[in-house]
């Protein structure tokens, strides 16, 4: 008789169980999905997207900034860009700089499959193309500065959807 009940109990106990982790553990999966999601958005190795945006400006520790006017297309997208920047240092716009621009996905260890040709365009405006965002996930572009005796690197973060 004792035993009967105590089976009766454990099974009782069991019912309640498997309610309660269907339940539970359908609200923890769910809640866990999105946090690992915003963990993935935000802590890309340490890598904070930016928000895209004509005119968006960035300072290397140097003190050269890059300031992107443009980008064709507009907005970013999961393709092959070019891209109109303005290089600047405190006193204005930086003519005859040697530029280098690389696209890289920290996440995945890879660049872009055709590297960016730079061209001035203006004084102190350049041009790179193709920036080739071709994948879904978080994008660092770096501009590498050269401006007479001072060299630099500003880096920009895009996360790129469909
Ligand atoms: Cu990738």
């Amino acid at each position: 008789m004792r035993r009967w009940a105590a089976a009766a109990l454990f099974s009782l106990a069991l019912w309640g169980c498997d309610d309660d982790s269907s339940e539970g553990g359908g609200g923890a999966g769910g809640a866990g999905g999105h946090g690992h999601l915003a963990d993935g958005g935000g802590g890309s190795g340490g890598v904070q997207a930016d928000a895209w945006q004509p005119g968006l400006m960035k300072m290397g520790a140097q003190g050269l900034m890059v300031r992107l006017d443009t980008s064709d297309p507009d907005p970013l997208t999961r393709t092959q860009h070019t891209w109109a920047f303005t290089v600047m240092d405190g006193q204005g716009p930086q003519a005859g700089c040697a530029v280098t621009v690389t696209p890289f996905m920290p996440d995945h260890g890879h660049g872009a499959n055709t590297p960016p040709t730079v061209s001035e365009v203006g004084d102190g405006a350049y041009q790179a193309s193709p920036i080739d965002l071709f994948m879904r996930g978080l994008w660092t572009v770096s501009f590498a500065l050269t401006c007479g005796d001072v060299t630099d690197e500003v880096q920009f973060a895009f996360w790129i959807e469909d």
